[in-house]
């Protein structure tokens, strides 16, 4: 995308804002209106617009608004207070509902803090629709939530709305890296950063902020977790005034700024000669580091913290714990409402594979359980959906609701690491909802992660869901631009994991490209199966890692099999897979709640999608489907073809119904997609047929 570039812009921003206008602005299309009886009721009920609050994140709402409705009615609602207009959208906090002349019956026990109503009160011949927040982020809340149903071309009239975000904290993780990279970035640079200093573009981060608000985000971490020796400075004079200008941007959006830091901040900001957390002298550094942060940003958020991890330093070099690392961050930052996010992807990377008592899967479990309750009040610990690392398939983590003593939040990767780099299509919304609702048993049946992650099952402080963020600065944000689907799906999903796949799928096709029936069917058919897809040519019965090492992209059946990762299939020419069982493996399996460990332990009830996951079976066995494993891999990789030429095969029926760029992308993409499947089939096929010698009970090509 980089080659579309025009050089006479001096702000990249503003050129795709004009000329790649549909790609950038993502599912904040706000196409005009034609429907006329719609465009009559749209028109009648927005055209004025009354706010009895004021704030940034006010002065957004009504931005937001005016824009909207410009663009999408050929209006400009006045804003005025002084005549009092017919019908109008009145924006409202808790605070001044006592101002407004017509008394609303609203009960704000019903809303949490970042909830909202949205009203319509209809009096003698006026009609006013009352955006009403117990905060001003409610109200930015409800205007974007307003501004989604006229998107979707749905009434207004007689609206009666009461939402709350599930989840208390809902965060983005950027990994992106001053020298303008991104970690497993797949959507060209960063727009935060640019060799090795801010980016100057703040139009670009505050449009970011707009989508992510538009979904509910409400926290964002704005540099990668490896914090190198450059991003290490961003909590010193030095970087801390741009930081201060970012963290302004997002905060009128509802937004608090995060930092990754670096654990060893105390020897490489050059003032002292260890990072042990008990040592009087580098807790005190931290205290008057967080003295000096928060008067840049009065509302900071806190610290995400990747220590002893992939290299990365922690308290293990001082031969303290985790709990010690975290509560010393903790005790800084505290005095200041801050907040230690802690990840617990903490595993042995330099293991020897010829060592099969070592296994990965345990290593977060195995460190972390064993520390419930240690933690300060202030201190939440992130812990990836699996125990592994965002295979495309994998058990989900056996840490959710094993330490009701302790916050737990969940991080989710939305950058397309292991799942297609932005290159192949994977909507993620329907692996999220399988996590979510995966029971824990952590209290009795009924334990969903989602109610570990939002608080409701266990008395937490603070909780709720991060993910690693999919966008850089390509014209449409996500390489991908149905992976813009990715996002929005998970800004909703985190406001409320309830929400069905295909509803959130559904506003999002609306948004993005309008109503026609066709565009909306196919659209939604390619997203919902495309992770299966992807699942089918990449990644049978939940074997991960038969990636290309270091870039993770493309078929290499033992491209981590003889590494230090801890990332193995043990395929051999018998049988493929990890025995995690207590019985003969590695005892994985006994670290989830009984139900769920009895499950997976036993060949019968395992499921099929996680057998390999948990069991070493010879290529023979047969799956509760009726097939073979082998049979398994040839016929999904053969179907996953298939599939992805499908994927295209409805993509090209939406040919003149889509502007040609987006069209035109996407195609590309579908294209790349259906070849390198066929990469991914004929490697994966031919590795396991010579390995194991059994041919394909259909005879098909296998080379
Ligand atoms: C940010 C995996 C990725 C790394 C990433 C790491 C993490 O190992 O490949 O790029 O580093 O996870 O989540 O910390």
């Amino acid at each position: 995308m980089e080659s579309t570039i025009d050089h006479t812009w001096n702000n990249l921003t503003q050129q795709y804002k004009v000329k790649h206008k549909e790609s950038y602005s993502a599912w904040l299309q706000y196409k005009k209106v034609d429907d006329p009886t719609l465009v009559m009721e749209y028109q009648q009920l927005t055209a004025h617009i009354e706010s009895f609050a004021d704030s940034v994140v006010i002065e957004s709402a009504r931005n937001e608004l005016r824009s909207a409705l410009s663009s999408m009615l050929d209006i400009h609602p006045e804003t005025s207070s002084g005549t009092k207009p017919k019908n109008r959208i009145v924006l409202v906090t808790k605070t001044e509902l006592n101002l407004l002349e017509n008394k609303i019956e609203v009960d704000f026990n019903q809303i949490n803090d970042a909830g909202y109503f949205i009203k319509m009160v209809t009096t003698n011949e006026n009609t006013t629709i009352y955006l009403v927040g117990k905060r001003d982020i409610g109200v930015l809340y409800a205007a974007f939530h307003l501004l989604r149903l006229m998107q979707n071309r749905e009434s207004i009239k007689n609206l009666n709305i009461v939402e709350s975000p599930k989840n208390q904290l809902r965060m983005i993780n950027q990994w992106d890296n001053m020298d303008g990279s991104i970690e497993r970035g797949y959507a060209g640079k960063s727009i935060f950063y640019k060799e090795n200093a801010f980016s100057d573009e703040l139009d670009r981060i505050q449009d970011y902020a707009r989508l992510l608000s538009s979904v509910g985000i409400n926290a964002i971490a704005i540099n990668n977790v490896n914090v190198h020796q450059v991003e290490t400075n961003l909590i010193t004079a030095s970087l801390l005034p741009r930081v201060v200008e970012v963290a302004s941007i997002f905060r009128a959006y509802g937004i608090k700024t995060f930092l990754s830091i670096n654990y060893a901040s105390t020897i490489q900001l050059g003032d002292l000669e260890t990072a042990d957390p008990l040592d009087p002298e580098v807790k005190e550094w931290w205290k008057n580091k967080a003295k000096e942060i928060y008067q840049y940003i009065p509302d900071f958020g806190g610290f995400l913290v990747k220590a002893d991890s992939e290299h990365r330093p922690g308290p293990f070099t001082y031969n303290r714990n985790h709990a010690d690392g975290a509560n010393m961050l903790a005790e800084a930052l505290e005095p200041f409402g801050g907040l230690v996010i802690w990840r617990c992807f903490v595993y042995n990377c330099m293991q020897d594979w010829r060592d099969r008592s070592t296994d990965r899967a345990r290593a977060a479990y195995d460190h972390f359980k064993p520390l419930d309750g240690k933690f300060h009040e202030n201190v939440i610990l992130q812990i990836k959906n699996g125990p592994m690392d965002f295979q495309v398939r994998e058990a989900v983590s056996p840490l959710f609701g094993a330490m009701p003593q302790t916050n737990q939040m969940l991080e989710f990767q939305i950058t397309q690491e292991y799942t297609g780099q932005q290159k192949h299509l994977c909507y993620l919304v329907p692996q999220w909802k399988g996590i979510l609702d995966f029971d824990t048993y952590a209290n009795g049946e009924g334990s969903p992660v989602k109610q570990v992650v939002d608080g409701s099952m266990f008395p937490y402080r603070y909780s709720g869901i991060s993910a690693v963020s999919n966008i850089g600065n390509d014209y449409n944000w996500t390489g991908h631009t149905l992976a813009q689907a990715n996002l929005y799906g998970f800004g909703r999903l985190t406001w409320n994991p309830d929400l069905e796949a295909e509803t959130i799928t559904n506003e999002w096709i609306g948004q993005t490209f309008g109503q026609d029936g066709l565009v909306n069917d196919q659209i939604s058919q390619m997203l919902l199966k495309a992770w299966e897809i992807y699942e089918h040519y990449t990644s049978p019965l939940g074997v991960g890692w038969m990636v290309n090492p270091h870039h993770h992209y493309g078929p290499n059946v033992d491209g981590y099999e003889y590494s230090v990762w801890g990332t193995y299939h043990f395929a051999d020419c018998r049988g493929i897979g990890v025995d995690r069982t207590v019985k003969t493996g590695t005892g994985y399996s006994a670290q989830y709640f009984k139900e769920n460990a009895d499950m997976y332990e036993s060949l019968e009830t395992c499921p099929d999608e996680l057998l390999l996951f948990f069991h070493h079976v010879p290529y023979t066995h047969r799956l509760k489907s009726g097939d073979t494993v082998i049979q398994h891999i040839y016929n999904t990789h053969f179907e996953g073809v298939q599939e992805a030429e499908e994927l295209k095969g409805r993509w090209t029926k939406l040919e003149g119904k889509i502007d040609s760029e987006r069209y035109e992308d996407i195609l590309n993409k579908l294209e790349e997609q259906v070849s390198h499947s066929k990469e991914w089939r004929d490697i994966i096929n031919t590795y396991f047929y010579r390995k194991s010698g059994i041919a394909d009970e259909q005879n098909r090509k296998i080379y």
